[in-house]
């Protein structure tokens, strides 16, 4: 049976190899089989201090990203998260039945917080709700994201089950959606810590926009591990991501990767690799020059027309439940 699939990406930064593998790599398959959501999430952008003008552009970009990546509007609907009042009203909402307790334990809560002590505004706190919101509104039954978000759809299961159960069935209750390869694609400077557009090297990503000539440049400075053999294994956790990085532009198998490369040298292998992440980026990034800007700006209002009309029905049962009506 056809199920429901919702995901979203800020706005803000640049996008990475990690972003894609972990994240629009299995939104491009899932809307093949299910009926598909994916939102560019600009009230959750602007939890962290945006430049009004930049933010409208980043928005563009990102919608121009997920058409690039292979997101079809055919298939799927594609739409800007403040386009929809009914995310912010289902928040607000929802933040009457979420404990501060469990906002507090929010991981990327705590990280963002004292990474950025200036603006720890209660929007940033409340991130994880507004989240809930934009998965709960629209039936949702599976939410691909990497392995960070993990604890977020949590507490959309947790608050979808708390609204059921006090206010009658509502509600579905969503599922992650992970691919084991790419849950946490890690630095390419430092394989401990997950790649990250916010890391302090830039030779710890490699960005979509990237050229080729860089792309090639950072992955041949890429750490290695002490040991000289390719293999996929736990103890080599540099040469693991590299190679969970090779299968996945590949469609193939780490482990299958790494026996065609039994005996060869790690300089062989980079250089390989290079040349898949060009293969793929290149193409990619033709497409991405090539979206018109008027194209984009009229699938989004497309898909605002649609997600509107869910979004409402959703937030009517949810009124009439609550004695908002
Ligand atoms: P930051 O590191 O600045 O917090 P980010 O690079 O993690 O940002 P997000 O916009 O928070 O990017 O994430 C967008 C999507 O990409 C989410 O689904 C997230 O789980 C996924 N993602 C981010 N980084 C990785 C990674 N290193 N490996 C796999 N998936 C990732
Ligand atoms: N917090 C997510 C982005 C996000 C999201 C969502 C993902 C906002 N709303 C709903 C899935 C479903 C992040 O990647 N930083």
């Amino acid at each position: 049976m056809s199920q429901r699939v919702f995901s979203g990406i800020q706005p803000s930064g640049t996008l990475h190899l990690g972003n894609y593998l972990g994240a629009i790599k299995n939104w491009v398959n899932l809307q093949d089989k299910h009926e598909s959501v994916f939102c560019i999430v600009d009230l959750h952008a602007i939890t962290a201090l945006q430049n009004p003008e930049e933010l409208r552009k980043k928005t563009l970009e990102m919608a121009k990203i997920y058409l690039a990546a292979g997101i079809d509007p055919e298939k799927s609907t594609i739409f800007v998260q403040s386009h929809v009042p009914e995310h912010a009203e289902l928040a607000w909402i929802l933040n009457t039945i979420t404990k501060i307790s469990e906002l507090e334990r929010m991981t990327q809560f705590k990280d963002k917080s004292s990474e950025n002590k200036q603006n720890i505004n209660a929007g940033l706190f409340n991130y994880p709700v507004l989240m809930a919101a934009d998965i709960l509104l629209y039936d949702t039954n599976l939410v691909p994201v990497g392995e960070d978000q993990l604890q977020h759809v949590e507490i959309a299961r947790t608050l979808a089950r708390r609204f059921n159960s006090t206010f009658g069935e509502t509600f579905v209750i969503p599922e992650p959606s992970i691919v084991k390869e790419g849950m946490r694609i890690m630095g390419l400077d430092d394989p401990m810590k997950k790649m990250s557009k916010s890391a302090p090297s830039e030779y710890n990503y490699i960005a979509l926009t990237d050229s080729p000539e860089k792309i090639r440049e950072k992955i041949k400075r890429a750490v290695t591990d002490s040991g000289r053999q390719i293999k996929y294994s736990d103890d080599q956790p540099a040469i693991k991501n590299l190679l969970n990085i090779y299968a996945l532009l590949d469609n193939a198998r780490p482990a299958e990767i790494a026996s065609a490369y039994r005996g060869k040298g790690y300089a062989e292998f980079k250089k390989d690799l290079a040349e898949i992440v060009v293969g793929f980026l290149e193409p990619f990034q033709k497409r991405y020059n090539s979206i018109d800007d008027q194209d984009v700006l009229q699938t989004l209002e497309d898909g605002k027309e649609k997600a509107k009309k869910m979004a409402g029905e959703k937030m009517g049962a949810v009124r009439e439940k609550m004695g908002l009506a």
